[in-house]
């Protein structure tokens, strides 16, 4: 699949893309990024592609034209469909269930925000699709458009090393965040204090270790992200025992 970015700091995409597991997905082309920085598509010898907003009010705005004119020849290379997507902090949230349609699809032409906005002509004729991180507050889109492409990259066969961090994966599969992870040393010394890893994961008994770690990651999601708990019922993913633990908790 192919990502076309369009971006007045192409220059923060490099280091992102050459280091890493996802480098792979980049290095392979299964994920295909193009870069098209914006101030080549500029109209005039000052390559402005911002001014100020009608109206009135602080900060900038990207001028249309310079957007429009990446737009066209992107679409004159890629001979698709495939969707726009603006950065901006107006747009729906992105999600894991985004995230695999991107990563089953033919990619989209990825539009990174930067000052206050986007000309809203372009947006309304052009953009097809309008994407948050979230509800905090970044200096552009960059930093989202290259959480998308590590998120789709990761997803791409033969990335991650092991096929079974997919299906484990706390939103992927299911809804339950992860369980808490031990390793070496078997007893580890911090300060004056002698920290020992959970007994029954050094037991070897498989169904006894399987059954703790189901019920850490039970009680972390119920403590810490009811919402993700309220989802994992809803989907029907817990199992008689699971909610009989959750009631021993008081949960
Ligand atoms: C009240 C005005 N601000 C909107 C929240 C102005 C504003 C802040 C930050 C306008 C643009 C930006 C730049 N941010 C992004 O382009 C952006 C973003 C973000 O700030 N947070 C989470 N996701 C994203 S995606 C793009």
């Amino acid at each position: 699949m192919r990502f076309d970015v369009v971006t007045l700091f192409p220059e923060l995409f490099a280091p992102h893309l050459t280091q890493g597991i996802t480098r792979r997905a980049f290095d392979s082309r299964q994920v295909d990024v193009r870069l098209w920085p914006l101030r080549d598509h500029a109209e005039d010898a000052y390559r402005r592609v911002d001014d100020r907003p009608y109206g009135g009010g602080p900060g900038m705005v990207m001028l249309a034209e310079p957007l429009l004119r990446a737009l066209t020849a992107i679409r004159n290379e890629r001979q698709d469909t495939a969707p726009v997507v603006l950065f901006s902090p107006a747009g729906r949230r992105l999600e894991q269930a985004g995230v695999r349609e991107f990563a089953a699809g033919q990619g989209a032409v990825l539009i990174c925000g930067r000052y206050e906005g986007v000309d809203q002509r372009l947006i309304d004729r052009h953009v097809d699709l309008e994407l948050s991180l979230g509800d905090f507050v970044l200096s552009g889109g960059e930093l989202p458009a290259l959480a998308l492409l590590d998120a789709v990259a990761r997803l791409q066969p033969g990335v991650l090393g092991d096929a079974r961090s997919h299906a484990q994966d706390s939103f992927s599969e299911g809804h339950l965040l992860d369980w808490p992870h031990y390793s070496r040393p078997e007893v580890w010394r911090d300060a004056a204090a002698e920290l020992p890893v959970p007994p029954v994961l050094m037991s070897g008994h498989h169904a006894d270790i399987a059954r703790w770690r189901r019920e850490r990651a039970l009680e972390l999601t119920a403590r810490r992200r009811p919402d993700l708990l309220a989802a994992a019922r809803a989907s029907g993913e817990l199992r008689p025992a699971d909610e009989s633990y959750l009631a021993s908790l008081g949960l």
